[in-house]
């Protein structure tokens, strides 16, 4: 049994916000029974992205990614449990909101706008390590 209590970082992305969905990724989160131990609303900038992004340096869509993460503001939330982080990810859906499984955050309230970007609503770390990197970004020393 794994009893590591692991953290992940989601951040409700500006679709999200503009859309009012804060308390609805919130509610899903607590649903399932994970902590939430950190949130603000926060404005990214290109510094801050660039280093949370860092995984995507050079691919063609980094751009246009950041764009849209600048668009508005984002809810940037920590959140706490035994393997939150692949927890977070099957409550967050696959990349694609298309093709997200519904009752998945993207399969239930994110969608194709035939834009360049894939605009999904939802960020969550891809592993501990990828979290604890993305933690110290967004609130450094937590
Ligand atoms: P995820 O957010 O599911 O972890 P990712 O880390 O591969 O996906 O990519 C980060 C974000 O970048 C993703 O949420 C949407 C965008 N993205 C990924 N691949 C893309 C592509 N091929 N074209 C446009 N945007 C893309
Ligand atoms: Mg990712």
């Amino acid at each position: 049994m794994n009893t590591t209590i692991e953290r992940s970082l989601v951040i409700v992305k500006p679709d999200g916000v503009r859309r009012g969905l804060i308390g609805e990724v919130i509610r899903r989160i607590e649903a399932k029974g994970y902590a939430i131990v950190a949130m603000g609303i926060r404005t990214a900038t290109d510094e801050l992205l660039g280093t949370h992004y860092a995984e995507h340096a050079g691919k063609p869509f980094l751009p246009g990614l950041i764009e849209y993460m600048e668009s508005g503001p984002i809810a940037v939330i920590v959140v706490e449990g035994h393997r939150v982080v692949e927890g977070f990810r099957s409550l967050a859906g696959v990349t694609n909101p298309t093709a997200a499984a519904p009752g998945t955050i993207r399969g239930d309230l994110g969608r194709d706008w035939g834009t360049p970007m894939i605009e999904n609503i939802v960020h969550g770390s891809d592993s501990a390590q990828s979290a604890a990197r993305e933690i110290e970004i967004w609130f450094p020393g937590l």
